[in-house]
């Protein structure tokens, strides 16, 4: 969505997980996904492809927030929300937990913080969007796929609000769409 918003043209090569190509292992060992091979770079953090990208063109100062906070809500996707996010996708590889449980434990960690943000502004830094709204939104609309309606039941208006607009957003609707394979 960054690099699109950027107006950054790439070849995009979608992979199997089950076949990564060799041709991506070579520039990038640690098999994972997204790469960006640019200007010389291998970019292999989705959040440095980011900001790459708005370093490029940001006319919307997307880049443009306060560090500190940013970093707060980034830590907590990336770590403690990401683990419940798998536990409660795949209920099957944790078979000692209780899809309820691990919802409450969502609910407490991000999903009501961000429900008391989205009090003060429409986004997560405030009244303007910025990359740590994009940089979240998937996981988040990842975790309320699982079970829609249970989500939808959930006391968070504002933050299903803000969810189902980036869901239903040009940007979002214009990069997320089935590519090709890429073989090597
Ligand atoms: N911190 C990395 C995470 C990358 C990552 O884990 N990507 C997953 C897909 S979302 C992947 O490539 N998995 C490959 C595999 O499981 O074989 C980033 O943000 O770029």
């Amino acid at each position: 969505m960054t690099l699109q918003y950027a107006g950054i043209q790439v070849e995009h090569r979608e992979i199997s997980f089950s076949n990564k190509p060799q041709s991506m292992l070579l520039v990038s060992p640690k098999g994972t996904v997204p790469v960006l091979c640019v200007d010389g770079l291998i970019l292999e953090q989705s959040l440095d492809i980011m900001r790459w990208a708005l370093g490029k063109f940001d006319p919307d100062g997307w880049g443009v927030v306060d560090e500190p906070t940013a970093q707060a809500w980034i830590e907590k996707n990336d770590g403690p929300f990401k683990t419940l996010l798998d536990q409660y996708k795949y209920p099957n590889r944790y078979p000692e937990l209780h899809q309820e449980e691990v919802l409450s434990a969502a609910i407490e960690l991000i999903l009501k913080p961000m429900e008391i943000a989205f009090q003060s502004g429409q986004y997560l830094l405030g009244d303007k969007m910025t990359w740590v709204d994009v940089a979240i939104f998937p996981f988040i609309r990842q975790f309320a796929m699982v079970n829609r309606e249970r989500f939808d039941g959930l006391p968070f208006a504002l933050t299903k609000k803000w969810l189902d607009r980036y869901i239903g957003s040009e940007l979002f609707n214009s990069v997320m769409h089935p590519y090709p394979t890429w073989i090597d």
